[in-house]
């Protein structure tokens, strides 16, 4: 076997690293210089339907081109998700496709006398390189020891690839770090998580709560087109939320909830609508099983209780509940988006589902509505025979390893055998997803091999044996989309212009490499025209109608349902009390866990997003960091004058694990409680090669050094770290 190299340095993707580098320049105009970019009068030599990857929402876009160059994108009108319009990431996907520092050409890790450097080889020695590791580390550990890390929708070439080669072993952080406890949640109560897109009935509803959902900042376009069409429908909005975010100043009612206790609030909005008898009583006799469990359960739940928990005033949470029920079963309880929080998450969630099956709103008009997909068949392939690493921790409920393990499961500890040895990285970048990113480089250190597949140099390509530079969105084309929403749909992802560099799409690469493996059968198709036009000649729909218009919508069905449900649960009713989570030794009804408090002082490290970034997918877009340049530390202003801190400060973070990171500047605000600090996830780079995002703002990756897992499906809870704040010295 060749040698492995298992303690690899970080390596920039940079002129002085990169053996025998090319001029850079592929001829290109800086966008910012054609004196046609903002002039609104240019015409275009053509339109290009396709869709955005700027973030995992998929709104179709118009992409008009000039030259061969693009210079506009527009929501595309005839797509259900962007209807004529993009958020403002989207609109920057420009950036994305022009940024200077992408990754050009293939590379692969080298040692020069004992220097690690990156040697510039085609893409044949590239894959030809990796297709012999991956062989090697399957003869000698088994294809389950392979790891795929994937995010976005390109990832399932690659899916298709590596259980291809035998392994199951396939992971999504935006699972266990994001979107999991909600989806478990729903799955044990509805018996069907609730999806992206959610299938909440924004535009229709009479009142709404938001827990932590910070809509506006966290931006999905359609949600927030949604939630403006509710706001000018009267629609009443209650946000729970440590900071008064821009929903909450949307809002009747901010409850400004200590961190970490929402589950009491949820318990005693229950016990109000129980016991004032304001729950819909004709859904739940219906449609709903363990009724009376809850009612005893929330019985000593009280509002005066919950208010030695939370922080908010009994008169308060009974006002918010009498809100919802006056509204149901037009009114709902958001289900969240990224909730992995305190590790009871899974349970929190269930709370939430447990308030909503009061509301009686599952299937109603102002509720949930029943989502409908177009169904294109897939491919036909044979099916692999392909199994998972046997994980070390296990979770009852987990419906995919857990990301976080799979990479702790790398880290050498003696058993080589019950090791994970490879990983292949799809659009991850994951030192900066993982919780405890010193953790996440030591397990990368430990591997055999590691091939990233991205668009531009990150902390994971740094780390990496080969690198394979993907075209980004608008030179490629992937796989059909067609996501359950109000009306079915399917849209398509095309070229807008041609590959710039020596970039190629994520489907060329899954085959070019998979043929080099052996394993051309899982590759059958000539190219992405011919699996696509395939499946859609399967589903009697039009390749051509598609490429023209972008999207294609199949005939609406009834979206509301006033019957009794039938749904997937063991019992196909509403679980308020869950069997499977009781045979499984864990409560069938939503308990309170209290959660632990920042020692004295410190403060709780809360994050979120910013409205023009995706993690840290955008950090070095030059037209997003025009409008977003850096995050920023939000303290209340209290606080800032006991630490005698001024706005503007920069100052530095460390956390109980004596992590720091920083520096990063103050906003002094009171728009946030005196116990917690929040900032931007995705900001503070630490690759030189990002010329733009290098060193911009600090991240909270680094400080997320202790988790709280979540009993139900493994999902890593990250907001359990604490931070103290000091001045910024400069050296
Ligand atoms: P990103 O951070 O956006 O996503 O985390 P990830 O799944 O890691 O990193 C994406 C990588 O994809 C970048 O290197 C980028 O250059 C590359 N890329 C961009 N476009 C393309 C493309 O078209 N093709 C390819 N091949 N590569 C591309 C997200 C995850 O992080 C999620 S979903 C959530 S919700 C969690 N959020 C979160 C948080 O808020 N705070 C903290 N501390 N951690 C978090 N972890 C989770
Ligand atoms: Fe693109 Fe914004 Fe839609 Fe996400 S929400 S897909 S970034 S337009």
């Amino acid at each position: 076997m060749a040698s492995a190299i298992n303690r690899r340095t970080f390596l920039r993707i940079s002129g002085t690293t990169v053996i025998g580098a090319a001029a850079a320049s592929a001829g290109l105009m800086s966008f910012s210089k054609a004196s046609w970019a903002n002039d609104r009068t240019v015409t275009p030599d053509r339109v290009v339907p396709t869709f955005c990857e700027l973030c995992f929402w998929k709104c179709g876009v118009l992409a008009s081109v000039k030259d061969e160059k693009v210079y506009k994108l527009e929501g595309n009108p005839k797509h259900p998700l962007s209807n004529g319009k993009l958020c403002p990431r989207g609109v920057g996907g420009i950036g994305a496709l022009y940024d200077p520092d992408r990754l050009k050409r293939p590379l692969i890790r080298t040692t020069v006398n004992g220097e690690e450097k990156w040697r510039e080889v085609s893409w044949d020695e590239a894959l030809t390189y990796t297709a012999k590791r991956l062989t090697e580390v399957k003869a000698q550990w088994g294809a389950p020891s392979i790891a795929l890390f994937s995010h976005g929708h390109g990832g399932a070439f690659f899916k298709t690839l590596v259980k291809g080669l035998g392994s199951n072993t396939i992971v999504a952080p935006s699972n266990d770090q994001c979107r999991g406890p909600r989806e478990s949640g729903y799955e044990l109560t509805y018996g069907e998580a609730v999806g992206s897109v959610e299938t909440v009935d924004t535009p229709h509803s009479k009142c709404i709560a938001y827990l932590g959902t910070h809509l506006g900042e966290n931006m999905h376009n359609t949600a927030v087109q949604d939630m403006s069409a509710a706001s000018a429908n009267g629609c009443t909005f209650i946000t729970v939320d440590p900071r008064f975010s821009i929903i909450a100043s949307k809002s009747k009612y901010w409850l400004p909830i200590k961190p970490g206790t929402d589950t009491a609030l949820l318990l005693a909005w229950a016990h109000v609508l129980i016991e004032e008898n304001l729950y819909q009583r004709a859904f739940v006799e219906m449609n709903v099983v363990g009724f009376d469990q809850l009612a005893a359960h929330v019985k000593d739940k009280t509002p005066e209780w919950a208010y030695l928990e939370t922080g908010i005033e009994p008169s308060v949470i009974r006002a918010t509940a009498r809100e919802l029920a006056k509204n149901a079963p037009a009114a709902f309880v958001h289900p969240g988006r990224h909730v992995v929080w305190y590790g009871n998450d899974t349970q929190r969630t269930r709370a939430v589902a447990i308030v909503n099956g009061l509301l009686g709103n599952w299937g109603k008009k102002g509720g949930f509505y029943l989502p409908q997909s177009l169904s294109v068949p897939a491919y036909p392939v044979p099916k692999p025979h392909a199994e998972l690493y046997k994980p070390r921790l296990n979770f009852p409920f987990a419906t995919l390893p857990c990301a976080y393990d799979v990479a702790q499961a790398s880290v050498k500890d003696g058993d080589d055998a019950a090791r994970i040895h490879a990983w292949v990285v799809y659009g991850c970048n994951v030192p900066l997803t993982l919780p405890n990113t010193a953790k996440t480089i030591e397990a990368m250190n430990a591997l055999d091999f590691v091939v990233a597949i991205d668009t531009m140099p990150s902390e994971v390509t740094g780390y990496a044996d080969v690198v394979l530079p993907e075209n980004t969105y608008l030179e490629r084309h992937d796989d059909l989309e067609s996501t359950p929403y109000r009306v079915p749909y399917v849209a398509l992802r095309q070229p807008v212009v041609a590959s710039l560099y020596d970039s190629k799409p994520g489907w060329w690469i899954a085959k070019s490499l998979g043929e080099k493996l052996g394993l051309s059968e899982y590759f059958p198709w000539k190219d992405a025209e011919d699996y696509l036009s395939t499946r859609l000649t399967k589903a009697n729909l039009s390749y051509e109608q598609l490429k023209k218009d972008g999207v294609i919508l199949g005939t609406p069905a009834p979206i509301y349902e006033d019957g009794p449900l039938t749904l997937k649960t063991p019992s196909k009713k509403v679980e308020f009390f869950s069997q499977q989570l009781a045979d499984a030794g864990l409560p069938g009804l939503p308990d309170y866990e209290p959660t632990e408090e920042p020692p004295t002082g410190y403060f709780r490290l809360l994050f979120g997003r910013s409205p023009v970034h995706t993690f840290s997918r955008t950090t070095n877009n030059a037209r997003l960091l025009e409008i977003v340049p850096e995050n920023e530390l939000w303290m209340n202003v209290e606080m800032a004058r006991v630490l005698d801190l001024k706005p503007g400060t920069k100052v530095m973070l460390e956390n109980q694990d004596s992590v720091q990171t920083g520096p990063i500047r103050l906003r002094v605000t009171q728009r946030i409680r005196q116990d917690c600090v929040y900032m931007v996830h995705g900001f503070g780079r630490e690759d030189r090669r990002l010329s733009r995002g290098y060193g911009r703002g600090a991240s909270d990756a680094r400080l997320v050094t202790r988790i709280k897992r979540d009993p139900v499906m493994g999902g890593t809870g990250m907001n359990v770290n604490f931070v103290t704040i000091s001045r910024w010295k400069e050296a």
